[in-house]
């Protein structure tokens, strides 16, 4: 007998409303980041409803269904450390953070979802560091690197025992991982027990104003349950007795939502601003939610005829970057090893594998040189400045790379 390994969202995570509303179907699809090994390819892969629900209440946009997170974090292939731009990002996030909340050695800082220990180096720096991250293999290689990592999924229980063995945390940050906790009331509760009474609570996550801003529906997979705007993180730190204190929008992974919860202290005019962006994007409204919905209709139909005359014209096509979303995008427009030969990536532990569902090819970016496509599908769009400033040669060359999201550029 199969274990149920995922289960109906029956009201919102935050507030609690049973009343949600559904705003986008992508079907059932397998896990963004359960890349397949060559013999994987013949077992039948686990794949689980994806789709997005509105809460009129608060405002958090949400997954209908939520998977095991034993399922998803256990052996995890996603590396901070692969992506350059964002290792630049966590440093100057560091800096500025030390700068702000004038850290020194005899200050902890504590990493929720640390991953490699990118963020932790950079903070190593100016303070005590440990990380926390429920991905075995990652929080090993990790403290490996020097960067003293709990492999566990943060709570309040391992808040109190960290509390314990490494006392109060001036500075807990939680970048990327905030979307896919799905007991929220437990984390906000360790972060009360673990927060000094001056410290500062920091976490980024993807924006869902860019999401339905910028069309970019590839940011939906199981890992991510939820879908942040400043009124919803708002609503929930009330709930705990935290105030929002700064928020500001940051250029990564499209754009985020970088928020600073308190247990005291003056709010800064960041987060007045990023309200009254929301307002003017109508983000609490669901009217825009459905409207997002209508242009990926769109986006989805315009790759696809976008690939099928290169198809007819026999114009090469690879993938640029085998990130999760872009195995979001890959399913829900139903591509597969004959619509993009393979993907590149400059993560180690994905080269040689296969996309989940697409079963496309992962190779090292090495192969573009041996072999120039005539296309390169952008899937780590995130990072198009950096990517196509380092791929000029290929470029000058005659490569196009085709933006997918949100609607198909081709640069
Ligand atoms: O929450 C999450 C988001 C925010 O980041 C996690 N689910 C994990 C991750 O999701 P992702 O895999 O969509 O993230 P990235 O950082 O957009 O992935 C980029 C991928 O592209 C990585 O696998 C590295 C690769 N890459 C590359 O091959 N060449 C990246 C760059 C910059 C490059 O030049």
């Amino acid at each position: 007998m199969i274990r149920t390994t995922y289960h109906l969202q029956r009201s919102c995570r935050i507030c609690g409303a049973t009343r949600l509303l559904p705003v986008l179907d992508l079907g059932k699809t397998p896990l963004a980041n359960a890349f397949l090994t060559k013999r994987a390819l013949k077992i039948t892969e686990r794949k689980y409803p994806l789709a997005i629900l509105f809460c009129p209440r608060c405002s958090l946009v949400q997954l209908r269904h939520v998977v095991d997170p034993s399922v998803i974090f256990t052996d995890y292939h996603y590396r901070t450390g692969a992506s350059k731009p964002l290792v630049e990002h966590f440093k100057t996030m560091a800096h500025d953070v030390a700068r702000d909340y004038r850290l020194t050695k005899k200050d902890l800082v504590v990493e929720i979802g640390s991953n490699d220990g990118s963020l932790l180096k950079a903070f190593a720096q100016n303070a005590q560091v440990l990380g926390v991250d429920p991905a075995g293999n990652v929080a090993r290689e990790a403290t490996r690197s020097g960067v003293e990592t709990i492999s566990a999924f943060f709570t309040e229980k391992v808040a109190r025992r960290i509390v314990l063995t490494h006392g109060r945390a001036k500075v807990i940050v939680a970048n990327n991982v905030f979307a896919h906790i799905d007991d929220l009331d437990d984390v906000l509760k360790g972060v009360g027990e673990l927060l000094t009474d001056d410290g500062v609570f920091i976490f980024e996550a993807h924006w869902v104003g860019n999401l339905i801003g910028k069309g970019g529906y590839d940011q939906i997979y199981h890992e991510h349950l939820s879908y942040f705007s400043l009124h919803a993180a708002k609503y929930l730190a009330g709930r705990f007795g935290l105030l929002v204190t700064d928020a500001a929008l940051v250029p990564m992974h499209g754009e985020s939502l970088r928020i600073s919860l308190r247990k005291k202290g003056p709010q800064k005019a960041g987060v007045k601003r990023v309200l009254e962006k929301e307002k003017r994007l109508m983000l609490t409204k669901y009217a825009a939610y459905k409207n997002f919905a209508r242009k990926v209709a769109v986006s989805k139909a315009q790759l696809r005829a976008f690939l099928a005359t290169c198809k007819k014209k026999h114009r090469a096509v690879v993938g640029y970057g085998a990130p999760g979303k872009g195995n979001t995008l890959l399913n829900y427009v139903g591509l597969r090893a004959k619509d993009i030969a393979y993907l590149t990536d400059t993560t180690p532990e994905k080269q040689g594998t296969y996309a989940p569902g697409s079963h496309i090819p992962i190779l090292s970016p090495a192969v573009l040189a041996k072999k120039r496509p005539d296309y390169i599908l952008l899937l780590a769009w995130n990072y198009a400045p950096q990517i196509l400033a380092k791929e000029k040669t290929l470029r000058k060359k005659g490569t196009k790379f085709i933006i997918p999201v949100p609607e198909v550029r081709v640069v």
